[in-house]
């Protein structure tokens, strides 16, 4: 075998790539697990699918929103495991900037090193030799290497696969389910057929993966395990016994990563949201946080029916309101500013004529719809309470009880999300009180809700009757900026 002389900088590459690929498998299995039903349309309509992996039946008789839909999975197989979609997002995020750093510097350095000609084939003869390299596996024989190269010729062909389209289609798919980016560049995520599609793509991404590593594994031990790793750990062939003892201490290193992560993402999630989540967060706000909604989809891509996260509020005071169409409602806005007032929906409608926008939802859990939705933006209800300088936030309270309303939510206590007061600037920032053309039904929120459409849909309160105007949220509710962020470790800025 011609000899395989793997730089150093490569090694490292390859074991840092193992660790970063395998959390990105977990906790992307977590990801899934919130919602695992795949769809090409982005109305996600339930029983179109076109794969599940889940064996709950949603009731056909009673309200049920898509919270019902989440599935536990092991956490074998997924980090953490157990309904943890805050955890998974967390290990996901900070896991997808650990690979891209690592996927960076291993493009810079295989081209400064002329390392790419390993990979990269230079005549196209390769394709039909790569096909004789199957027939010939296949019939369980070994093909002859490339002349004057260590591979064969679908070897080079699948590494040059893997590293310069499969990894940067992951990436790709992987951004177009960001609400910013979607929000910003509504034609990016056309490019993958839509919402639903990019998400089905970044899946079969990961079966990709999966099935190149079964293979991968499988082709070093029949090549022989020891050789390679202590090509891939020493860069030569030294000692095979020493070389293979410390193929398994790297792979329990790996192991031993995970296995703390899980661990401290089930005992103590709270430390794991701060500590990850203000990694991820200056990336998030450095990048994602200027892409405002400029998003304007045509009435016949609206979804026949939008789907529903939430339970609308369960007591006399609410229902009794609903029936006079909302006349008794108020809104409260108050706080830290000029000009505290109550508005009623009369008001609301009244201030200035009603902005449309339809639009692309987007559920932190990856389902997603179309709806038009009608309101005030939100700029135009701060205009005119006239914020004293020092409010940074803005509260929306709801007349939601979670605990009353949703016995088996994960938590309990008013609904509430705290939104920072810069993005209420956005054009598409919108206090709704309609949608599709008609009053805003009670599943949606009835009377008022909001819509921030750069940012993911549990942002977006429904319910609402009051706005607080604050310059801290450490002292409501547990602190973190909203109800998700507190029971269920979301982050409170979530441009992905
Ligand atoms: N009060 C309240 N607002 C809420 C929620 C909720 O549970 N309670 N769920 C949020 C989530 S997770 C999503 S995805 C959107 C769903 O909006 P929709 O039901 O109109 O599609 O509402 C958000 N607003
Ligand atoms: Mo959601």
């Amino acid at each position: 075998m011609t000899e395989l002389d793997f730089p150093a900088w490569l090694r490292i590459e390859h074991w840092l790539n193992v660790l970063f690929i395998t959390l990105l498998i977990r906790s992307g299995i977590e990801i899934l697990a919130s919602y695992p039903k795949l769809f090409w349309r982005d109305d996600s309509k339930p029983g179109e699918e076109w794969a599940r992996f889940t064996r709950k039946t949603m009731p056909t008789d009673k309200l049920y929103d898509t919270l019902d839909e989440e599935e536990s999975y092991s956490s074998i197989i997924a980090l953490p495991g157990h309904k943890k979609l805050g955890m998974g997002r967390h290990w996901h995020f900070v896991s997808v900037m650990g690979w891209i750093l690592v996927g960076v510097a291993y493009y810079v350095l295989l081209f400064a090193t002329g390392q790419w000609r390993r990979y990269i084939p230079m005549s196209w003869s390769i394709v039909p030799e790569a096909w004789t390299d199957v027939v010939t596996y296949l019939s369980f024989n070994l093909p002859p290497l490339l002349p004057g190269e260590p591979l064969d010729a679908i070897q080079k062909l699948t590494y040059a696969g893997v590293i310069f389209l499969l990894a940067p289609f992951q990436i790709l798919t992987g951004a177009a389910q960001s609400p910013a980016v979607e929000a910003r560049f509504p034609w990016y995520v056309q490019l993958w057929g839509g919402r639903q599609s990019a998400r089905s793509l970044h899946f079969l991404g990961l079966l990709a993966f999966i099935v190149f590593i079964i293979v991968h594994l499988f082709m070093v031990f029949f090549w022989s395990w020891g050789q390679l790793n202590a090509l891939m750990i020493f860069g030569h062939v030294h000692n095979l016994n020493w070389a293979i003892g410390c193929s398994f201490g790297i792979i329990a290193g790996i192991v031993a990563i995970h296995v703390a992560a899980t661990v401290w993402s089930l005992r103590s999630p709270r430390s794991v949201q701060k500590v990850l989540g203000a990694i991820v967060r200056q990336a998030r706000l450095g990048l994602l946080r200027p892409m405002t909604s400029r998003q304007d989809y045509s009435n016949r891509t609206i979804s026949g029916e939008h789907r529903v996260n939430g339970k609308p509020p369960d007591c006399t005071a609410y229902k009794v309101m609903a029936v006079h169409n909302f006349a008794d409602w108020r809104l409260d806005v108050g706080g830290l500013v000029e000009n505290p007032r109550q508005f009623t929906l009369d008001d609301l409608r009244g201030m200035r004529e009603k902005q449309d926008q339809t639009v692309l939802h987007n559920c932190v859990q990856g389902w997603s719809s179309i709806g038009k939705w009608s309101g005030l933006p939100l700029r135009d209800l701060v205009a005119a309470v006239r914020p004293l300088p020092d409010a940074k936030y803005i509260c929306f309270l709801t007349m939601q009880e979670t605990g009353r309303d949703d016995p088996s939510a994960e938590g309990v206590g008013q609904f509430y999300e705290v939104l920072d007061l810069s993005l209420a600037d956005d054009p598409q920032t919108l206090l709704a009180y309609e949608m599709n053309g008609d009053p805003l039904p009670i599943k949606h929120g009835a009377p008022l809700r909001l819509r921030v459409e750069n940012q993911v849909g549990f942002k977006m309160a429904k319910w609402i009757d009051r706005m607080e105007f604050i310059d801290d949220y450490s002292a409501i509710g547990k602190g973190m900026g909203g109800w998700r962020e507190d029971n269920v470790f979301y982050d409170k800025d979530v441009e992905v």
